[in-house]
Formats: C-alpha cells, sequence, structure tokens
C-alpha cells in the first residue's frame, strides 16, 4: 500500500511538471496548480491518506508527498514568473495609451489667472519702453527692505505688527529691531539690488509677491506690486510722469490723464502719490444724468501708487557700483497689481482673486 502510494507520487511529479513545463499562459498554470496542489488534488488527497497508512509506512510516503508538493510549487512559481515578465513585454510592446488624446467629456483648457495676465501685460507695456524686467527675493534682509531705503529705525512699517519677520533658525520671534530678515513688504528692496548688479544707466521693472499685516477688501497679507527704477544723468520728475503716463494710457486707454500728488516715501525724494484719470467717468466725476461715478467715487481720479526721484541717501548705499548722486539721478515708482487687476475687471473685493473659486476664474478667459 505504503509502496504503491509512493510510486504515485512520483508519477504525478513527473506528469505535473511536464504540463507546468509546457504551460503557456499564466492563467493557464494557476489551473495547474488548482489541479496538482489543490484541495481536491490527487496529492493532497494521499496526504489525508497518510493516517490509514502502517505506522513504519506513513514517514516514507508523507516525506516524498511533501518533498513533491515543494518541488511542483517552485516549478510552477519558475513557469509563472518567466511567463510574467514576457506577458508584460508583449504588453508594452503592443498596447499603447495615447495621453495626449482629449479627455471624455473634453474639458476646457484653462487660462492664466487675471492677476498673471495683468503682470504680463504691464511687462509687455514696460518691455516696449525700454525697460528689463528682473527678479527679486521674497525673503529679504532688513538692510535691502528697509535700511538701504532710508528708513529709521523706528519707522512704523519696521514693526511686528506691519511686516512679517522670518527667524531663520524657527523659533520664537526675537526682539523688534534685532531682526534681520522678513518676507519683503515691498519691491523697493530691488532698487539696491539692481544698482548693485548694474552700474548706470538702468532702467528695470520688478514685479512680484510682497507681504504685510493687512486684511481688508483692498488689501490682502500676500498681494503683488510692481517696482519701477530708471536711473541715469539728467533724469528728472517730468521723465518720470511721462512714463507713467505712456504706460497707464496702454493700460487703461489712449484718453487717460494722471496727476501726481505730493507724498512721502523715505527712500525718494521729492515723493508723490500718482492717480490716474478714472476711466468709467472720463475723469468728470459723473456717469450719465449727473449721477456720481461709482468708481473714482465723484472724484474723477483713481489712486495708483507711490513714485518719486530716487533719494541722494540710496545713491549713497550703492556709490561703488557707479551711482554717484552728483551726476546721476534717477526715478522710482510702485504699484499694486492687484489695484490694477480690480480696476480693469471690476473685481470689487481683491480676496476674490486668491479663492480660486472657478465661477470667478472662468469669467476671465
Ligand atoms: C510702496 O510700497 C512703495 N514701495 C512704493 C514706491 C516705490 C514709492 C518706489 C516710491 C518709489 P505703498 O505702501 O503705498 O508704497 O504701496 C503701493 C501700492 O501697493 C498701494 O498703492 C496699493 O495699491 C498696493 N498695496 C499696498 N498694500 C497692499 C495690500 N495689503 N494688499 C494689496 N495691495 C496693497
Amino acid at each position: 500500500m505504503g509502496q504503491k502510494a509512493t510510486e504515485r507520487i512520483f508519477e504525478i511529479e513527473a506528469e505535473a511538471t511536464v504540463e507546468v513545463e509546457a504551460g503557456e499562459n499564466v492563467a493557464g498554470l494557476e489551473e495547474l496548480r488548482v489541479k496538482w496542489l489543490g484541495r481536491k488534488s490527487e496529492l493532497t488527497g494521499i496526504l489525508r491518506g497518510i493516517a490509514g497508512l502502517e505506522p513504519a509506512e506513513r514517514g516514507l510516503v508523507g516525506g516524498s508527498a511533501n518533498k513533491v508538493r515543494e518541488k511542483l510549487e517552485a516549478t510552477l512559481e519558475a513557469r509563472i514568473a518567466e511567463l510574467s515578465a514576457a506577458e508584460l513585454e508583449t504588453s508594452l510592446s503592443t498596447d499603447s495609451i495615447d495621453v495626449t488624446l482629449p479627455g471624455s467629456p473634453v474639458r476646457a483648457v484653462g487660462h492664466l489667472h487675471p492677476i498673471t495676465r495683468t503682470r504680463r501685460l504691464i511687462e509687455d507695456v514696460m518691455i516696449g519702453l525700454g525697460y528689463q524686467v528682473m527678479e527679486g527675493p521674497e525673503v529679504e534682509h532688513d538692510f535691502y527692505n528697509f535700511t538701504a531705503l532710508n528708513h529709521p529705525d523706528d519707522h512704523p512699517a519696521r514693526m511686528l505688527q506691519d511686516t512679517f519677520y522670518v527667524e531663520p533658525g524657527g523659533g520664537a520671534p526675537a526682539e523688534v529691531g534685532k531682526q534681520d530678515v522678513l518676507l519683503r513688504t515691498h519691491t523697493s528692496p530691488m532698487q539696491v539690488r539692481a544698482m548693485e548688479a548694474a552700474p548706470p544707466p538702468l532702467f528695470m521693472i520688478v514685479p512680484g509677491k510682497t507681504y504685510r499685516r493687512d486684511s481688508d477688501a483692498t488689501h490682502s497679507p500676500m498681494f503683488h506690486q510692481v517696482e519701477g527704477l530708471a536711473v541715469a544723468e539728467g533724469i528728472t520728475l517730468a521723465d518720470l510722469k511721462g512714463t507713467l503716463l505712456a504706460m497707464l494710457r496702454e493700460i487703461f486707454g489712449p484718453d487717460r490723464e494722471i496727476r501726481m500728488r505730493p507724498h512721502f516715501f523715505p527712500f525718494t525724494e521729492p515723493s508723490v502719490e500718482f492717480d490716474v484719470s478714472c476711466f468709467k467717468c472720463g475723469g468728470t466725476g459723473q456717469l450719465g444724468k449727473g449721477d456720481r461715478c461709482n468708481l473714482c467715487k465723484g472724484i474723477g481720479w483713481i489712486e495708483l501708487g507711490g513714485a518719486g526721484m530716487v533719494d541722494p541717501n540710496v545713491f549713497g548705499f550703492v556709490r561703488d557700483a557707479g551711482y554717484d548722486p552728483d551726476s546721476v539721478t534717477g526715478f522710482a515708482f510702485g504699484f499694486g497689481i492687484e489695484r490694477i487687476a480690480m480696476l480693469r475687471h471690476g473685481v470689487g473685493d481683491l480676496r476674490l482673486f486668491f479663492d480660486n473659486d472657478v465661477r470667478l476664474l472662468e469669467q476671465f478667459s
């Protein structure tokens, strides 16, 4: 009885091995696994029947059956691995998906964010006027953001409630005045960086992100500014006015006028704020039948930004780079990109630009 079982075990091994080695696909081999090693297979039956054998025969039959089971399992695994690799190779070389085909249903192609479009419009206009576009760090040193721009130590913009300071090593913010690194509060620090990098004449703009502790319908903690700087021999306030006029006419229409009002910035002298004539009421402050213009609030002018002639003290920080205040003069200006975008698109709350609600963004396609 035991002798017969052992012979049959080796026959099973031979028959199963022939079939497994001839197997042509993974699915077929899984069927062979069930046939030769499954719960209802002959080999499993023999193992189950061991208890009914003579005690002396049990060891030999059980040992042989287990050895054959192990060998068959190994042969199956080897053949499956071989076939899987071949099947993968075939599917990789024959199946192809064209990832460039449109989805189903076809989705509309996206478009640039209105702030990006406005920034690019401003860049195009200024490149047309001969300016180069530069970028600068958003995480800035106190020196460039304040000191080199003539801000005294007790200037309110340096206070914690106006400025986001950064602790380079993490940890709690240090005492005000002891901090050296911050999120730039304006794009003006690039004035000094640009002058350090290249001698005059210099004509450049810097669009970019800026950060302040502000939050209301017209102020957000992160916003975008464009800085402009022109330095050469004989630059005057009239050049500033002509440049702003040319730029704003490209953005708001050829009939626009500008005006400059006295103001104060630590790094320009004299300093101004500049306004553009209202493009909704044509600068009259009135709409149609004498109603007050709701865009300029009846004033006829819309405030846009700050500007002025570069203060000689600022040139003092870059004298070694070729900016001698006795031989060059320059103007600088800065304004918010959101403000321009709000005006161009009639958006009443600046924060809507950053909510990323597609119902709003789709209106600018
Ligand atoms: C400045 O930032 C100066 N650096 C501008 C300048 C440059 C003056 C060169 C002279 C020479 P001001 O703080 O006024 O100035 O900001 C300029 C513009 O940035 C504002 O008119 C406004 O349009 C925009 N702005 C300021 N704060 C915010 C804010 N929190 N959110 C959105 N826009 C802002």
